[in-house]
């Protein structure tokens, strides 16, 4: 039994346990032992089926609940005293409101289950960039993925002490009915209410719950950056640089943060390194530039698209020590998803635990979906084959670029550097993608995604702008701010980029433009690369595709002032003068009357 010293965390479990009334109350202390009896229990309970062994050793299936596949941003909120706070991207809930709801829901819901005691650290146990959370769940599931996202147990608690501060999450997957569903955030309590989901971005709350919309607040009066990036490191005769890049859910972070030099740049000799596919924390250092840190342990990645081409060191990290959900389980215990590696199983069962064979159909006559296209693996980042030497450095990694992105058909070129960086903060807030299947709703519309953290900026957006040019301030040395697109297509709807291990190609360019030595080009609307400056040896791309990828086109991007405004009309009077500024000045720009 583990010994907690913390009076306070001691009578949050007790209080908590006469609401929710589970059986019995069981804390987590990490050890590899505790994971070999909660994985017994787990398969023995029917929440996880073990795989093929020998193919993947310690991996684990599991199915959840259809109506349970994605993040519900309608059943999630900001609950603070005033409203405002929350701001017009967010939903809004009183706490007294959001805690008199979901505590009908939370009422007695573990019965007949254990309640699950996890003290979890994001970051590295001790880390300046830290944060401790402990989270109470009646899920196995959750216990398990938790154990591979975050770091749990024992060294956390003693870290804690007797006083130190935490995140107070508590989440019960309830009767996993969407009526039953809340997601609550009280920042002004360090508080997390989660209830009726069992789906990681809904139910892991150390991830987009503490790690994005609690942190986002914490960093705001603290004076750092807590933000949805991967962080890569690009290491070059025997020097690495690091740079962070935005985009919204599913569109390719994980395979950015892992990929592979393409054949026609191996000469030069690149090696990349991982550090984190999801959740970047940002603080100034004591050299004046920014540092950053991956707060999590682990990858919880979209498994549809992942294949030895795509990431191969993707399909490497995720062949041992990983859980499956909502991905084809065959028949010979192995997994498959679409766009998948190699060929399926002859025969499995498919994420909604319907039979399943290769052409089947629906009942539609359409092709019988294997896995969702959310579909997930939960994998130790310690497994990556590029993983950093320095991903659990507690000083972080120097920042030498943030890369915002974002999924656009046309409009946005490959890559563009922006002015300085309240340009680069205009340009992060007017973010805008195709809807993924990361999130309830309809995929491929186009919405406004700042800086890829609209279901995630935890408080007013119009702050959280105007923090952002403060922290331009406050970083003597920063980064450059530049913005990728690798989604445009042309006219026949064919993307024009491979991507993929191609996009070094663009990272390359972006470094040489912070050593203040790669050629560009002014435009209106910032830097693209000089004819001729992004190296191409080895790709063969269509004639004139370059000159699409790059093309700025003025009437288009006049266009695009009219969203930018009705977006920014939302923000009333918190909308950051600097950015008011920006915006002018852009217009200005794109009718020729000052120089670009
Ligand atoms: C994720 C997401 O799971 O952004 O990372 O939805
Ligand atoms: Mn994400």
């Amino acid at each position: 039994m583990i010994d907690c010293k913390h009076e306070k965390l001691k009578a949050w479990v007790d209080e908590t346990a006469k609401i929710c009334e589970p059986d019995q109350v069981y804390w987590m202390d990490g050890s590899e032992e505790e994971r070999i009896r909660l994985e017994k229990r787990a398969v023995a309970r029917g929440f996880l089926i073990p795989l093929d062994e020998e193919k993947y050793p310690g991996c684990f299936y599991s199915r959840s609940n259809p109506n349970d596949v994605a993040r519900t941003e309608h059943l999630t909120f900001i609950c603070t005293n005033n409203k405002e706070d929350a701001g017009p991207t967010n939903n809004w809930m009183s706490p007294k409101d959001g805690y008199a709801k979901a505590q009908e829901f939370f009422h007695q819901s573990m019965h007949g289950r254990t309640m699950y005691v996890i003290p979890f650290s994001m970051g590295p146990v001790g880390s300046p960039f830290s944060k401790i959370g402990v989270e109470i769940t009646d899920s196995i599931y959750v216990a398990l993925n938790m154990r591979i996202m975050t770091r749990v147990g024992k060294s956390v608690l003693e870290k804690l002490g007797t006083g130190g501060e935490f995140t107070k999450c508590l989440h019960s997957r309830a009767d996993v009915a969407v009526e039953h569903r809340l997601i609550l955030h009280f920042p002004e309590d360090n508080t997390i209410w989660s209830v009726g989901s069992a789906y990681g971005g809904n139910a892991l709350l150390g991830k987009k719950c503490l790690a994005l919309r609690i942190a986002s607040w914490q960093a705001r009066k603290e004076g750092w950056l807590a933000e949805h990036m991967l962080i890569l490191g690009i290491e070059k005769d025997g020097k690495t640089e690091y740079v962070t890049a935005a985009f919204p859910s599913a569109c390719g972070k994980t395979n950015l943060a892992m990929l592979i030099p393409p054949e026609g740049l191996k000469h030069k000799g690149y090696k990349i390194w991982t550090v984190g596919d999801d959740i970047a924390w940002l603080r100034v250092g004591p050299d004046g530039r920014l540092w950053a840190c991956n707060p999590e342990a682990g990858f919880f990645g979209v498994a549809p698209g992942t294949n030895s081409k795509t990431n191969p060191n993707a399909i490497k990290t995720i062949h041992k020590n990983t859980i499956f959900t909502n991905v084809l389980l065959g028949d010979d215990l192995t997994v498959w998803w679409e766009d998948g590696e190699g060929a399926p199983p002859v025969s499995g069962t498919n994420w909604q635990g319907k039979p399943w064979k290769p052409g089947k159909k629906d009942e539609n006559g359409n092709p019988m979906q294997a896995a969702h296209p959310n579909s997930r693996f939960t994998a130790p980042a310690g497994q990556c084959p590029t993983i950093s030497p320095k991903w659990e450095d507690p000083q972080g990694v120097p920042i030498s670029a943030i890369i915002f992105g974002g999924r656009r058909q046309r409009l946005a070129p490959l890559v563009l550097e922006s002015l300085g960086w309240d340009h680069g903060v205009y340009v992060g807030s007017t973010v805008a993608s195709e809807r993924t299947a990361a999130a309830v709703g309809k995929v491929g519309e186009v919405r406004r995604d700042p800086m890829a953290m609209l279901p995630f900026i935890g408080y007013n957006v119009g702050d959280y702008f105007a923090h952002w040019i403060e922290m331009g301030k406050a970083i003597p040395k920063p980064p450059k701010i530049f913005h990728v697109n690798w989604f445009r297509k042309d006219e026949k709807g064919k993307f024009l980029w491979p991507g993929y291990g191609d996009n070094l190609r663009v990272v390359e360019w972006i470094l040489s433009r912070c050593r203040g030595e790669g050629k560009a080009d002014k435009t209106p609307i910032g830097f693209v690369p000089a004819k001729d400056a992004l190296d191409l040896n080895g790709l063969n791309l269509a004639p004139g595709a370059m000159e699409k990828l790059l093309e700025v086109k003025t009437e288009e991007w006049t266009e695009e002032l009219e969203g930018v405004k009705e977006f920014y009309a939302k923000l009333g009077d918190k909308l950051p003068e600097a950015l008011s500024d920006q915006f002018k000045a852009l217009k200005e720009r794109l009718k020729g009357k000052v120089a670009a």
